[in-house]
């Protein structure tokens, strides 16, 4: 294949000019799926695709497909993308940088006057984080048939919006049904969110597959009373009730270690007053690991701890796993075809697993998928200081062009 190239300035500058929306304080990202920052840099990216000369659609789950067409209209189109919306303190490549550099490898094509014979698509996915809707991935899970779309409307967040209704709010309810389409391959560019390519040196993880989660909301009930007057003996108080799951979630999580992960990211106490034992605690658990049996022995033993705090009858728990995800292995073909464009770039490479859920997780169980990694900064993110070098980004984006490429032009 001729000497390929993209721009990486433009790509950096793509990158920052998104970040400025939804910025934060410490120059982080706040652009929460389907807030009107979500809305702002999703018609940001509509309108770059389509001064790119693309034909922008999105589903009925608002997930954005811009098309850039090639010799045969028919042939299923080769796919890349990723998310827009973000952590409440997330930062500005985690998800962003897969879709800009789909935008690239399309502007770069458009510049290097390159005719494609598959079409080429570039993938915007509704609330890929789960951090204002649960579950997460669900634009993609929709697409891959895990949620019905009726579910993921009814979807609510704090404050009882639903999915459906904020993607009616900001004008990305399509009338296509998620899922009526398909790719001949997907690629997804991201940054690596873990200290392992930094530390070994590596530009580009090769991406071979996805760890399995599972997700679970977890409401304690006892009975508000008064701080000062209510006997330790007599209490019913679910914030202590709910600190022992917890430490249980965090025990679960060591005896499956090192690769068994787990966490308590939302807690919710009420009344939430300083003089009141509470009477009502609301959490939620993320557990993760490789192996599938492992997976089901920390979903075992976290349904063991919410029984052993009932046999207590001080407090009673109710538990809802809202997700459960299957680790999954990518396409051998789309992995290899990351591996051969990385050597053809002399970038050096390893391979990797991912510990991020995305939507190429998903969409793994129904399409060939490839993932490229690339380092952040001490292997941060979810987290306002999330950090890639220009250098790094644009060496993942070059590898996506020809990965991409090597699927979407017949040799000559
Ligand atoms: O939770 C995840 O792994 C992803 O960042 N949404
Ligand atoms: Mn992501
Ligand atoms: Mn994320």
């Amino acid at each position: 294949m001729r000497n390929l190239r993209v721009d990486g300035d433009r790509l950096w500058a793509s990158l920052m000019e998104m970040g400025e929306i939804g910025e934060t304080e410490k120059g982080g990202s706040c652009r929460l799926a389907l807030t009107d920052l979500d809305k702002e840099g999703r018609d940001l990216f509509v309108r770059w695709c389509e001064e790119a000369g693309c034909t922008v659609t999105w589903d009925d789950m608002g997930n954005i497909f811009a098309r850039r067409p090639g010799r045969d209209p028919n042939r299923a189109p080769i796919a890349c993308g990723s998310h827009l919306d973000t952590q409440p303190k997330g930062g500005k490549f985690d998800g962003v940088y897969g879709v800009l550099a789909g935008l690239e490898v399309i502007r770069s094509l458009n510049d290097m006057e390159i005719e494609t014979d598959a079409p080429i698509e570039v993938s915007v996915w509704t609330n890929e984080e789960g951090a204002r809707f649960a579950p997460s991935m669900i634009g993609s899970g929709v697409f891959q048939g895990t949620y019905s779309t009726e579910y993921a409307h009814g979807t609510a967040d704090l404050d009882g919006l639903t999915l459906g209704d904020e993607l009616a709010r900001i004008g990305y309810l399509g009338k296509e049904k998620c899922g009526d389409r398909t790719f001949g391959a997907f690629f997804e560019a991201h940054i690596e969110q873990g200290p392992i390519l930094e530390a070994e040196g590596k530009t580009i993880g090769v991406v071979t597959g996805g760890q399995g989660l599972g997700w679970y909301d977890v409401t304690v009930t006892g009975q508000d009373s008064h701080a000062g007057t209510t006997p330790m003996t007599v209490r019913r108080d679910a914030m202590m009730a709910a600190a022992r799951l917890c430490l249980s979630v965090e025990a679960i999580a060591v005896k499956y270690g090192p690769q068994g992960v787990a966490t308590v990211g939302q807690l919710v106490v009420s009344p939430n007053s300083r003089n009141t034992v509470p009477g009502e605690v609301t959490f939620t658990v993320d557990m993760r690991h490789p192996d599938i049996e492992m997976l089901k022995g920390m979903d075992a033993e976290l349904h063991a701890a919410v029984d052993a705090e009932r046999l207590k009858e001080i407090v009673s728990v109710e538990m809802e796993r809202v997700a459960y995800e299957m680790p999954m292995i990518f396409d051998e073909a789309c992995v290899d075809a990351v591996r051969d464009a990385a050597e053809s770039c002399g970038y050096s490479h390893r391979d990797i697993a991912s510990g991020a859920g995305h939507d190429a997780c998903f969409l793994s169980h129904i399409l060939p998928v490839g993932m490229i990694f690339v380092p952040c900064a001490d292997g941060i993110s979810h987290n306002e200081t999330e950090a890639a070098t220009p250098e790094d980004l644009a060496a993942g984006c070059e590898v996506l062009l020809r990965a991409m490429l090597s699927r979407a032009v017949d040799e000559a």
